[in-house]
């Protein structure tokens, strides 16, 4: 509205002081219930403010939203994120893209949100998506490959995001089986692999990944803050998500295209040499218990490869795990 356009003039032409209610209605022409109405309006959509009483409003930011358009202005791939759905905020990007997914949306189809109120990470765990800090992605691929490799898909995409984010950012992740990327030991990005299946028959694999980009550690709860970092903390710089985006879009593409014509095998290889895990002692907790031991390796399929303190190798098809040093 006329209002808003107002209000947002008069307060990024004074970014530093306060602006009273009083002036800004006369600034925008309307009553100061209306000026509060409007900034509550503009809080919403990603707009901060500080208030003080007896000065009024001052601007801190405004929001950093992304757009379609911008997104694929040079995106270099064939397929991946031709088809791209942009949202403010759904739910979860996994559920929209499940639907497409069922719909028949074709392979490379990316669902992208701002914010995501019901983020998913494994076993029905939460995963915080606040609004413009992130990068929170569905990906459906639709390989022809039987249903005890799709887990391999996870560790390919854990492979293009590091690379993307090394060349975007200059920071160094490294990988903590079977879908968390680590930086300084804080978790900066979860990978969520789900599959549409018919009998044994992949229908389609849905990849989710969820990145902290800009968030600052405010923005994470209380119970998340030690653990969990992001790309704008680590490397003190705000980062582009967009570009960010686009990057990865290529890079798992080019890794993904690589993947249906030569195996799992060179992937592997790249995997092991962002893997953090390997060669260490960790704990592996599944759902039926836990095993300790020293992690050897990955399987062609993924499968992770602990071998105990009675020399009996153990395979860990799932798991949360834990490195003991
Ligand atoms: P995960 O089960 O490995 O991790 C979930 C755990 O990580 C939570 O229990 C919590 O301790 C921690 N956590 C929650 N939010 C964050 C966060 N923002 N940063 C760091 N740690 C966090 C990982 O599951 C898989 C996450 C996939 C997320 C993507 S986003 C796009 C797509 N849509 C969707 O709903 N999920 C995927």
């Amino acid at each position: 509205s006329e209002i808003r356009k107002k209000l947002i003039d008069a307060f990024t032409r004074n970014e530093t002081e306060y602006l009273s209610g009083q002036h800004l209605a006369d600034i925008a022409g309307c009553t100061r219930t209306a000026v509060w109405k409007h900034i509550e309006e503009l809080r919403k959509e990603g707009f901060e403010f500080e208030a003080v009483r007896r000065k009024g409003y001052k601007i801190i930011s405004i929001p950093d939203n992304m757009s379609a358009d911008k997104i694929t202005l040079g995106l270099n791939t064939e397929f991946l994120g031709r088809n791209l759905h942009y949202h403010d905020s759904v739910e979860s990007t996994q559920k929209n893209a499940y639907k497409l997914a069922y719909d028949n949306a074709e392979e490379g189809t990316v669902v992208i949100a701002e914010e995501q109120t019901a983020g998913r990470g494994r076993m029905d765990r939460k995963w915080h998506s606040p609004k413009y800090t992130g990068i929170w992605m569905s990906l459906i691929l639709r390989p022809k490959i039987p249903i005890p490799k799709a887990p391999q898909l996870t560790l390919i995409t854990a492979v293009g995001v590091v690379q993307a984010i090394e060349e975007v950012t200059g920071l160094l992740p490294e990988i903590k089986w079977p879908n968390d990327i680590l930086i300084n030991g804080k978790k900066i990005t979860g990978i969520l692999t789900e599959l549409q299946a018919e009998s044994d028959r992949i229908n389609s694999i849905i990849i989710g990944i969820g990145i902290n980009v800009n968030t600052g550690i405010e923005d994470f709860p209380e119970d998340i803050r030690t653990i969990a970092s992001s790309l704008a903390i680590e490397s003190e710089k705000i980062i582009d998500r967009e570009k960010l985006i686009r990057t990865i879009l290529e890079k798992l593409e080019k890794l993904y295209l690589l993947y249906l014509e030569k195996g799992f095998f060179p992937i592997k290889l790249m995997w092991e040499s962002y893997a953090i895990s390997i060669g260490k002692q960790i704990t592996a907790r599944t759902l039926t218990g836990e095993i300790k031991g020293k992690a050897t390796g990955i399987t062609e399929d993924g499968v992770l490869l602990i071998e105990d303190l009675a020399g009996e190798i153990h395979n860990i098809y799932s798991a949360d795990i834990q490195i003991e040093g």
